[in-house]
């Protein structure tokens, strides 16, 4: 066992030890991440992906679309591939990162077959265990925290190329060490990580910095339409199909609960015309994922989605009307006023 090998009090051992099989069975690996794979599923499959190739194994990273390009600084970035057909390949052994269920690869299960054999690695507390393996811990900050415990419990050499893409996961997926899912755990690991010489404020200015000229100016876009609901209790922000044309950020939505005494921030995003695409954030109080589960959507307490067709006004009615059953009665001290929230707790991506 390595000197600095973290436990992850939540895991479970035949589950690890499944895992472990399964990947020194395999000579040839595919590494994939949900659609609009973030910084948790492209540093998680990268990373693993080069800590297999340490064992002499084949990998590649196969994702939906192609790699945001705010993650070039990571190393294989550039190898990885946009699945394409059809036809589509059919792929054996496949490692599934940060998906709650196979629906979030979008088109890259369609080069899954009877045969293909799935190991998933996954945080998110709704998952499926669709796997033959499945290492999944809803304890863990992020996949790529799993990442490392799985690494860590193989005895494989964590150097500072995956440290620093497991790093950037572990970064993305908190918030930066803020949100509810950072446990002394994740910050352990990230001290572990931090011994390989890698470089923290390069690594968290790539991730939550270096945007371009225009993502700026569509922040201010949105918070320009950010509406209060509810007796203050929840934020609605949105941008209309015009306004994603320089992109579509999802972490726009945490700007709602910087509004002092919101519970409940909600983003939406028309992607095509009247086809919202739905964020909801929120603080301690209110379980998000149960709201956009009755929305045919899912995620984290704290963090979550779901898509909603029809007029803006419409989706957003509906969307308020939900909330408004799940706001839990008010404490005499909120209605007191200020000082209402001294935790400005969300989960980071779903
Ligand atoms: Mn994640």
């Amino acid at each position: 066992m390595k000197r600095d090998l973290v436990a992850n009090d939540d895991a479970n051992l035949p589950d690890l030890q499944a895992a472990r099989r399964f990947l020194e069975d395999g000579e040839e690996f595919t590494l994939t991440s949900h659609v609009n794979s973030d910084g948790d599923g492209i540093g998680g499959c990268l990373a693993l992906g080069g800590l297999l190739r340490q064992m002499g194994k084949r990998t590649f990273v196969l994702l939906p679309e192609a790699p945001d390009t705010r993650y070039d600084f990571l190393d294989g970035w550039e190898t990885v591939r946009q699945v394409e057909g059809p036809p589509f390949p059919q792929l054996g052994h496949v490692i599934v990162i940060d998906c709650p269920s196979l629906a979030r690869i979008g088109p890259v299960e369609a080069c899954l077959s009877s045969g293909s054999r799935i190991l998933n690695i996954d945080h998110h507390p709704d998952n499926r265990r669709f796997g033959q393996a499945n290492w999944v811990s809803a304890a863990a900050s992020s996949s790529s925290e799993l990442v490392y415990h799985l690494a860590a419990g193989m005895g494989l050499e964590i150097d500072a190329v995956a440290a620093t893409q497991i790093y950037t996961g572990m970064l993305f997926d908190t918030g930066g060490f803020r949100f509810s899912l950072t446990t002394p755990t994740t910050l352990e690991v990230a001290a572990a990580l931090a011994h390989r010489g890698i470089r923290l404020h390069d690594i968290a200015d790539r991730v939550f910095g270096n945007k371009n000229f225009s993502e700026v100016k569509q922040l201010g876009k949105a918070i320009e339409s950010l509406a209060l609901h509810l007796d203050g209790r929840v934020a609605a922000m949105q941008l209309g199909y015009e306004d994603l044309r320089t992109g579509e950020p999802e972490e726009v939505v945490n700007y709602g609960l910087l509004v002092k005494g919101v519970e409940v921030a909600i983003l939406l995003r028309e992607h095509e015309p009247n086809q919202h695409r739905v964020s909801l954030r929120s603080r301690d109080g209110v379980d998000v994922s149960r709201i956009a589960a009755r929305f045919g959507g899912g995620g984290h307490a704290r963090a979550a989605g779901c898509r909603l067709a029809g007029r803006r006004e419409d989706v957003e009615g509906e969307l308020l009307a939900a909330i408004a059953k799940d706001l839990p009665a008010r404490s005499p001290e909120i209605r007191g006023g200020a000082g209402a929230h001294s935790k400005g707790e969300v989960a980071g991506c779903i």
